[in-house]
């Protein structure tokens, strides 16, 4: 008769780990700013604000005039580009899982596009420093980090007359060459807020004035802008809205040690009995 005695002991570190992933409050209502000023602007020879440029701006750099006035000229003023701003609120809401938030209106741009002669250097780029800032408001919260973007256009003063004393007056053009300005987005207590920029006024630039372009350019291009009509001043008004998902900043792990347990499992034995 023979005895196995076997034990074991065993040792177990329980270890959980939980990931704090506390839902954020979302915000519903925003305070916002949005600003923007001429950065900088070139003449049809190429002089820009640093250069002698016969473009005027204003002090605050928000309106450039330009153009002599001519037989034709509305109470005798130039033709000039306004942007009006800053325009802030309190009043966005934000669009979330069902919930439909609303479009304000920001910064807008005016064209009071005179008769003017050619007798001087008229706009020919202007190059837009447009910011955006976004503050909670419902729940309150500190300011978020303000976003800046560019808007680069082309001008083009069209000609008024078809070159034998016949009145034709197209529009003139402003072609956007870039811009970053239409979306952005940012983290705030954990949800992802995507903001958008749209516009009345600026779109696809078709028919008489595309092939206008073409000729101007010598190839068959695409191009997006504002016609603007002689004798009228014509604004683009730009409005902004933004929208909320969760998605939450990743965390590091956090590992909690609830317990360490040392089980003895011992004793256990066996006893085996062989014929
Ligand atoms: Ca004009
Ligand atoms: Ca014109
Ligand atoms: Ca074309």
């Amino acid at each position: 008769m023979r005895k196995n005695f076997t034990s074991a002991i065993l040792v177990a570190a329980l270890v959980f780990t939980a990931s704090l992933a506390s839902a954020g409050t979302i915000v519903t209502q925003w305070q916002y700013v949005n600003d923007a000023y001429f950065d900088n602007w070139t003449d049809q020879v190429g002089r820009d604000k640093d250069s002698g440029s016969t473009i005027v701006a204003s002090p605050d750099f928000r309106t450039l005039t330009w153009g002599a006035p001519g037989p034709r000229t509305l109470n005798n003023q130039p033709s000039s580009l306004v942007i009006n701003a800053p325009v802030s609120g309190a009043d966005l809401l934000t669009s979330y899982d069902m919930v439909v938030g609303n479009i304000v209106d920001v910064v807008s741009i005016t064209h009071s596009n005179n008769f003017i002669t050619n007798t001087t250097y008229n706009l020919a780029t202007g190059r837009v420093l447009a910011s955006v800032g976004f503050t909670p408001d419902m729940p309150a919260g500190p300011a978020q980090p303000i976003e800046y973007s560019y808007l680069e256009f082309l001008f083009f003063e069209t000609p008024n007359s078809d070159g034998q004393g016949n009145i034709i007056d197209m529009d003139d053009i402003f072609i956007l060459t870039a811009s970053s300005m239409t979306s952005g987005w940012f983290y705030y207590d954990e949800y992802r807020y995507d903001f958008q920029f749209t516009s009345t006024g600026l779109g696809l630039i078709e028919g008489e004035y595309d092939t206008y372009l073409d000729t101007l350019f010598g190839s068959d291009g695409v191009y997006y802008g504002w016609l603007t009509e002689e004798g009228n001043a014509t604004t683009a008004q730009f409005k902004l809205s933004i929208s909320a998902t969760p998605a939450p900043v990743p965390e590091p792990g956090t590992m909690m040690l609830l317990g360490m347990g040392l089980l003895a499992l011992g004793g256990v034995a066996r006893m085996h009995k062989k014929n």
